[in-house]
């Protein structure tokens, strides 16, 4: 798994590709933790196998990966593509990298295989606390559908993912707050309100 802490909160922080650790203590987030908010995550050999980068939409049935095509048939994903965020790869890069950082949600799992480089998922605990997961080469992660997010990338201002979808895929946010959408009720009771 990644590491995780929970961070500095909004405003006493001016970086926000910095690490933002808790101060004068980190405060490390459990596996487990993670799990209870939905987060799912595979170590990934990302090594062996290299990705197509240019050819977008690329199949997911074209992965020679044998653990990604098992994951890919066990929870039926059937698009992937990958998304290289990088200031001369990604057109529009300022104006992406603040709106991935805009606090959201989406209608759908959000599936995350980072390929190369490395960057920072937040995600919201139960009691509303940012949660900075490190993730990194090789790390396959899941946000459930209706989970508070965003992303940045951190100093190396390198990351490469492939998303991966099931069926068409609409990547569309849904800024906060957004408590009455139909996504997010359903996290709140399978995530927040049972625990
Ligand atoms: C997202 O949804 O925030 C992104 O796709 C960011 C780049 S993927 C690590
Ligand atoms: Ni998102």
């Amino acid at each position: 798994w990644p590491e995780a802490w929970y961070m500095l909160k909004d405003g006493d922080y001016d970086d926000q590709k910095a690490e933002n650790r808790m101060s004068p203590e980190n405060k490390p987030c459990s596996v487990g933790e993670l799990k209870k908010l939905g987060i799912a995550y595979w170590k990934m050999d990302a090594e062996t196998y290299n990705y197509p980068v240019k050819a977008i939409p690329w199949d997911p049935k074209d992965a020679a990966d044998p653990k990604l095509m098992a994951i890919r048939d066990d929870r039926g994903y059937s698009y992937a593509d990958i998304i290289s965020v990088k200031p001369d790869l990604l057109p529009g890069y300022d104006e992406k990298i603040k709106a991935f950082f805009e606090e959201h949600i989406h209608d759908a799992e959000e599936i995350r295989y980072i390929i190369d480089g490395s960057g920072y998922f937040d995600i919201r605990d139960t009691h509303n606390n940012w949660i900075r997961i490190h993730i990194k080469k090789g790390d396959l992660m899941t946000l459930p559908e209706g989970c508070y997010h965003r992303f940045t990338c951190d100093t190396t201002d390198f990351i490469q993912a492939m998303r991966l979808f099931i069926g068409a895929p609409v990547w569309t946010p849904f800024n906060r707050p957004q408590e009455q959408h139909p996504s997010r009720m359903e996290y709140v009771t399978n995530y927040i309100d049972n625990v």
